[in-house]
């Protein structure tokens, strides 16, 4: 029987989508810079059918992509490589179980979007630790194979300190579940931690078992002007720090004229710090603040703002706090004559820098950013994986001996290399 019969029989008629005038949606990224082709798009509709698609696969030879909301920033979810992969999305495994107020956990399905989690958290009396802007497409599975961080992590940690277990598929079939949502459970290898930020390339994760948080009182969003990167790190709190977004005049100049919103402050600033805390923290007289929750469109509108300029090399990289402003004047000197933008989760030394201008396909300004990040001491990704964006340079920031490690654990997993190809190791 042909892989696509077999498939169907698996999934049924309507989630194999076989005419490329349906692929647009899952074969090109959210920046338009990775694009590819499919051989046919999956989408099966529970931990089974996963299971059974990955063994038809493998008996087929044929790789898999695995797709969530289709919100990744670096291509690890596109199709890409000859023969075109069968890409598997997970958008239909939307299990959500109750929330176990006891251990204040709950299960959910890889393909239950962030906004969806975060409102059966909220209704529940709890709250879910992971929030970014694209929280209504981006999707429990997705964040967890790319240990997604975005704008609470200085309050709760990234993806990987909420996950207490996973259901995952590897690349022949089988199913490892590890659900039961024990905290302390010292039996061996942390397969889940393993599969934590794993793009895809050591197994397909179908459910994540996830810790969740009291619910914070409500707190302040304030928005301040700064004259310097090195004026606004010494204006972060020390405690009670909820959220502290780093933008700088470019970027907050280009969303108002784009989304038409007003000026935030009473005059224009070099750098601006967009702080979300339990109260109002204590602050040096004179400075330009404005306090109101609305204040995160100026931050959460930069990612669409900027790609009304053109396609974007965007490039998550994490500083040493202490080099942070030095990197940024160096950045901006490097980059131009390009448009580039500076934002971020600035307490993790988190910068997302944008450069507009170059074509798409046109590598250097990624690799010259990269180099000096990793001349910095940095990292050449803090929360947005490597994906092929980045896999030629995984060797700035590990070591052979760290890569020949993670060579051998996907040779163990997915010997016939089926899974991502491509993804995080080139
Ligand atoms: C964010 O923080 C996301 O908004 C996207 O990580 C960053 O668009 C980007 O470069
Ligand atoms: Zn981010």
């Amino acid at each position: 029987m042909s892989l696509e019969r077999r498939l169907r029989a698996i999934v049924g008629d309507s989630h194999v989508l076989t005419d490329p005038d349906t692929h647009a949606a899952y074969v090109l990224d959210w920046t338009r810079r990775w694009s590819g082709r499919a051989r046919l798009v999956v989408r099966p509709g529970s931990t089974a059918q996963t299971a059974a698609v990955v063994q038809a696969c493998a008996a087929d030879g044929t790789p898999v992509v695995t797709q969530g909301g289709n919100t990744g920033l670096v291509g690890g979810g596109i199709p890409h490589g000859e023969p075109p992969p069968v890409l598997l999305s997970t958008r239909r495994l939307t299990r959500l179980d109750p929330v176990d107020p006891v251990a204040g956990q709950v299960t959910a399905g890889a393909g239950v979007t962030l906004g969806r989690l975060h409102e059966h958290a909220r209704a529940a009396g709890w709250a879910y630790g992971v929030d970014l802007a694209a929280r209504d497409s981006a999707t429990v599975g997705g964040t967890v194979a790319t240990n997604a961080g975005g704008v609470r992590v200085c309050a709760y940690g990234d993806t990987r300190r909420q996950v207490v277990g996973l259901e995952a598929v590897l690349a022949d079939g089988s199913v490892i579940s590890h659900l039961g949502g024990l905290v302390k459970d010292n039996t061996g290898y942390d397969l889940t931690g393993l599969l934590t930020g794993s793009e895809g390339t050591l197994g397909v994760v179908t459910a994540a078992r996830l810790r969740l948080w009291p619910p914070p009182p409500p707190g302040v969003t304030l928005l301040l002007g700064c004259d310097s990167v090195t004026a606004a790190l010494a204006l972060l709190p020390r405690s009670g720090l909820r959220a502290a977004e780093l933008m700088l005049a470019a970027g907050v100049e280009l969303v108002q004229r784009v989304s038409g919103l007003p000026a935030p402050l009473a005059c224009a600033w070099p750098v601006y710090l967009l702080l979300e805390t339990a109260e109002l923290p204590d602050l040096p007289a004179g400075v330009d603040a404005a306090v109101s929750p609305r204040l995160w469109a100026y931050r959460e509108r930069h990612t669409e703002a900027i790609s009304t300029l053109g396609v974007p090399h965007k490039l998550d990289v994490a500083l040493p706090l202490g080099r942070l402003a030095a990197f940024v004047e160096e950045v901006v000197e490097l980059t131009a004559p390009h448009h580039t933008f500076l934002f971020g989760h600035v307490a993790e030394g988190n910068l997302h820098v944008n450069v507009v201008g170059p074509p798409p396909d046109d590598t250097s300004v990624d690799e010259a950013v990269l180099r000096l990040v990793a001349g910095y001491g940095g990292s050449i990704s803090a929360e947005h994986g490597i994906g092929i964006a980045k896999a030629p340079l995984l060797a700035l920031n590990r070591s052979a001996a760290e890569i020949a490690a993670m060579r051998s654990l996907k040779r163990a997993l997915d010997p016939e290399g089926l899974l991502n190809p491509g993804v995080l190791l080139a």
